[in-house]
């Protein structure tokens, strides 16, 4: 790859994983996860280049090119993963931004780093983009770059999207660094949100935190301004549906069905073993439905995917130890032989093997105490082209706003969330089918194109007239 781009996305991770076959030799493979899902296909379209870390400390590398992408490493020391990504990423601000479901650590060590490591990608960002180039900044581990990035290159153009949730005025307000951290957002063009709700709570904390004044969906700075605007992001629906038509895929779902004894019920959760999930909270559910004879032990089967996360944060070693605690008393209590109700998984899985586990459930079940959106939610619905399956949704993911059809569950309500996952599994198909027929219209219409497309339109498109003579008045006045 040479020379400079024109579009630019700047991430934490580069959309690649490095894997080393059986002769020794290195290669690299689009990694699974949010964000990657959501941006890769944008990017090949639009042949720009994608910044970020490439998942090994210690190590430079040379850019490089895969999958259409061209990629550019950012550099971290171990000590900087420590600090900046498993530090003050994982361990202060996704606790501080999800709820605060975990006690958030306040370290200077840990921002020191994250400053530094921030500077770092506004630095290559600033090297690379082409004048007058749109750059999009990618989550919570990059909310200084916006404003580093600007000090440096006036003449670009960015972006910023959040993909977790942004937290209530008096949430954020515990942040030691809070003032730096809205500053470096307020660098961006567009701060984009996953709800509206977070682009309010954007919008009252700038005002209260730094004076700022805001009409709409403007805050006005004294020279420009910032727009804040929801954009629910989705999944790529044509791929999935079209996976799930494949007929090595649809055997290999009649193949996991039969493996599992043929259920009445399937129930599956796929999710990174986080503790934002509510991954206990489902299993408590089912595991009280059994003991009180709602379920007999062989009628259902809870099928939990937990993917490998953050494994060397503090609070995930608890949480990994908490969860397989939990099955292994579930699974004693109501176990026969030859037959487990929890079938927990600590582990990762190809696209096709997940689609034809979505293929093969009857009920998906997402109870998150908090989350940003959840694709697996809607992955769950672009499944389902013959419109059957329930899917239980708890109101505290972004998807609860757009899937109102689910059987919706406040998580930290056991009785609820049983009562649901009843209501799901006995169920007509009638209406199942009108469920997930609306639900389905919603993620066909609304896909990640047309997430990442308006994203971008906004972000391209002039300043509003109004928005111009606004700034203008509050400078003279
Ligand atoms: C963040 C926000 C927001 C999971 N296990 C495997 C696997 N996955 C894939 C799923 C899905 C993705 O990972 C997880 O996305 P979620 O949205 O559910 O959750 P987060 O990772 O927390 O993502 C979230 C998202 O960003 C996007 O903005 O929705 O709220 O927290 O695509 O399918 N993929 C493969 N193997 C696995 O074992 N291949």
């Amino acid at each position: 790859m040479s020379g400079r781009s024109s579009f630019l996305i700047v991430a934490n991770r580069l959309p690649v994983d490095r894997t080393v076959g059986p002769d020794g030799t290195a290669s690299w493979r689009r990694s699974p996860g949010g964000l990657v899902t959501a941006i890769a296909p944008v990017m090949q379209r639009r042949h720009g280049a994608w910044l970020g870390w490439h998942g090994a400390a210690d190590e430079k590398l040379d850019p490089f090119e895969q999958d259409g992408m061209n990629l550019i490493s950012v550099p971290l020391s171990t000590e900087e993963v420590e600090l900046y990504y498993e530090g003050f990423s994982n361990a202060t601000l996704w606790p501080l931004y999800h709820d605060v479901v975990a006690p958030p650590v306040f370290e200077r060590d840990m921002w020191d780093a994250y400053r530094l490591v921030n500077q770092r990608f506004a630095n290559a960002a600033a090297e690379v983009a082409e004048h007058g180039a749109v750059v999009w900044v990618q989550d919570y581990q990059l909310q200084l770059v916006p404003a580093m990035l600007r000090k440096l290159r006036p003449d670009l153009r960015i972006g910023f999207f959040l993909h977790i949730p942004f937290p209530p005025v008096e949430l954020f307000w515990r942040l030691p660094w809070r003032k730096e951290l809205v500053e470096g957002l307020l660098g961006a063009d567009l701060v984009g949100f996953q709800l509206s709700g977070g682009a309010s709570n954007f919008r009252r904390l700038c005002r209260r935190l730094l004076g700022l004044p805001y009409k709409g969906n403007e805050i006005f700075l004294d020279d420009r301004v910032v727009t804040t605007q929801a954009f629910p992001i989705s999944v790529d629906f044509g791929e999935l549906d079209t996976m799930v038509r494949d007929p090595a895929v649809i055997t290999r779902a009649k193949e996991i069905r039969s493996e599992l004894g043929d259920p009445d019920h399937l129930l599956l959760g796929v999710d990174r073993l986080d503790y934002t999930k509510g991954i206990g909270q489902r299993l408590e559910a089912f595991g009280e439905l059994l003991k009180d004879g709602s379920l007999a032990p062989n009628e259902a089967v809870f099928v939990q995917i937990a993917t490998p996360s953050r494994e060397r944060v503090e609070e995930y070693r608890r949480l990994r130890d908490d969860i397989e605690l939990q099955v292994g008393r579930i699974n004693g209590e109501h176990a026969m032989l030859g037959l487990q109700p929890i079938q927990y998984f600590h582990q990762s899985y190809g696209r096709k093997e997940l689609a034809a586990l979505y293929l093969a459930a009857d009920v998906m079940v997402v109870t998150p105490l908090r989350d940003g959106m959840n694709l697996v939610a809607k992955e769950y619905i672009s499944c389902r082209h013959a419109m059957d399956g329930a899917l239980v949704l708890s109101e505290f993911a972004g998807a609860a706003d757009e899937l109102r059809q689910s059987y919706l569950v406040n998580p930290y309500d056991i009785e609820d969330v049983k009562r649901q996952l009843l209501a799901a599994m006995r169920a007509t198909p009638h209406e199942l089918t009108r469920r997930m027929r609306t639900m389905r219209r919603r993620v066909t219409t609304y896909d990640v194109d047309r997430w990442a497309n308006e994203f971008l339109n906004a972000l391209e498109s002039p300043v509003s007239q109004s928005a111009t003579l606004h700034t203008a008045s509050w400078r003279s006045g």
